[in-house]
């Protein structure tokens, strides 16, 4: 670990004041409009302040491995506050020993300006890429994988900060399995006023058939079985952001699906597929990093919010959902009829690998997701005397042309449903 003075050397090589004042917040000027959280108030506080040590008592316990390997630590961003951006960033350099730090691999994804990521090549270990096409999370997430020289990846948010001791757990998780992804509990910056605040540790990631992603309050069961608040948490889901994961097997399991666009759904995607295809996800509670959770998008979606959530979610459905799919769609009729691009690579992915059903993870990681009863989506035939709804298949084109035809394709089954 650098001495004191000199991180203090390199903090004025760095010169931070130029930096953060070329892009401050100014008088009059709403502090809320560029970012969606306070501008004005990230800006206030020190880029070095301390944060409070969130980690349950027993946690300074643990003896972490002492030869873990270096992680790429790779922050992906769209237009983030430069204060924000080098608080995650100097956070990692104060609270994590050097020595596991391969590289902190900043990509740009095509921010207004360039300078945001270049200027901070002069802190230590930092890189950055810069796409010169907006890309989106997932695609920027390749790339700075595809430059990571560490044997793990480390994935942040770019308004982040790390807590004491918050990369050893993750790295030790790995060590022992390379087929954990394993995420930090998210403690919450507040978006008003920064504060660093502790969140509940006895969560997990859930999410309901309209694929979206909530927090789940463990159940009593679980909670009794835990007689060790130190114990890793098993989660059906990640948040997404926050996470390490072998690199090989991030490689091995198709690294994540690049035809998802600008924001959403990947978390699912490499949810489904980690506990599908043989890995599992966990959080372990005594690793804990701050992020400024934000109630709206500061960024534009090229082609809208819901167009591009849709299509992100649709992907993983039609991917890893098998018959389950109907509840996806009967929780979101409109994603029906959307474009979702071209998923064979996926599928024969999926094939490759020799995945499990996603019955199989319905029953084995995440049975508290019940069944809808009345799904939207009803099984029958729509009858007229003799005469029945029938579909009629047109080449090129996904929703068929319904007529009135001799009731043909009848098997045996009776119709629920007549008119
Ligand atoms: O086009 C873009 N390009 C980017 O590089 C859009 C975004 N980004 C970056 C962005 O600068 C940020 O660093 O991607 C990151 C995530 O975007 P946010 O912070 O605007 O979104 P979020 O915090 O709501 O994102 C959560 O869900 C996303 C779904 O796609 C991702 O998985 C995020 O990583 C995830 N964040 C977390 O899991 C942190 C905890 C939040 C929760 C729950
Ligand atoms: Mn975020």
């Amino acid at each position: 670990q650098p001495s004191e003075a000199d991180w203090d050397d390199l903090w004025e090589q760095f010169d931070e004041r130029r930096y953060l004042n070329a892009k401050k917040w100014r008088v009059g000027d709403d502090p809320y409009k560029l970012y969606a959280f306070n501008q004005r108030e990230s800006e206030r506080i020190s880029s070095n302040r301390a944060v409070p040590d969130t980690r349950h008592l027993r946690c300074n316990l643990l003896v972490y491995c002492t030869d873990l390997p270096p992680t790429s630590i790779i922050i992906t961003f769209h237009n983030e506050a430069r204060s924000t951006l080098l608080r995650t960033i100097r956070s990692v350099l104060n609270r994590t020993p050097m020595h596991l730090i391969q590289e902190i691999i900043l990509v740009d994804d095509f921010s207004s300006d360039p300078d945001d990521c270049k200027l901070l090549i002069k802190l230590p270990k930092v890189k950055c890429v810069r796409n010169n096409e907006r890309q989106g999370l997932v695609r920027s997430r390749i790339q700075g994988a595809g430059i990571a020289q560490g044997t793990t990846l480390t994935f942040l948010d770019s308004h982040c900060e790390v807590n004491r001791d918050w990369l050893q757990p993750l790295l030790h998780r790995v060590k022992e399995d390379y087929t954990r992804v394993v995420c930090p509990v998210i403690d919450i910056i507040n978006l008003d006023t920064f504060n660093y605040i502790e969140s509940a540790s006895e969560l997990r990631g859930g999410f309901d058939w309209s694929l979206h992603f909530q927090w789940e309050q463990l159940s009593p069961e679980q909670k009794a079985r835990r007689l060790d608040p130190t114990e890793p948490i098993r989660t059906p889901i990640i948040a997404g952001g926050l996470f390490v994961i072998d690199k090989a097997w991030f490689d091995y399991l198709g690294k994540y699906d690049s035809e998802m666009d600008i924001w959403g759904g990947e978390n699912f995607e490499m949810s489904f597929r980690v506990w599908m295809c043989g890995g599992s996800l966990e959080i372990i509670p005594c690793s804990r990093v701050g992020h400024v959770f934000r109630k709206k998008h500061p960024y534009i979606f090229p082609d809208g919010n819901t167009n591009t959530y849709i299509k992100n979610t649709k992907r993983t459905a039609e991917v890893w959902m098998d018959e389950y799919k109907q509840y996806y769609y009967a929780a979101r009729p409109f994603a029906l009829e959307r474009p979702f691009g071209n998923i064979e690579n996926r599928l024969s992915l999926r094939k490759n690998l020799q995945c499990e059903s996603f019955q199989w993870y319905l029953k084995n990681v995440y049975p508290e997701l019940s069944i809808p009863k009345d799904s939207l989506i009803q099984k029958g035939n729509i009858r007229q005397r003799q005469k029945c709804l029938e579909t009629q298949k047109r080449k090129n084109q996904e929703i068929p042309n319904l007529k009135l035809s001799p009731c043909i394709k009848i098997k045996g089954e009776e119709a629920k449903s007549q008119v």
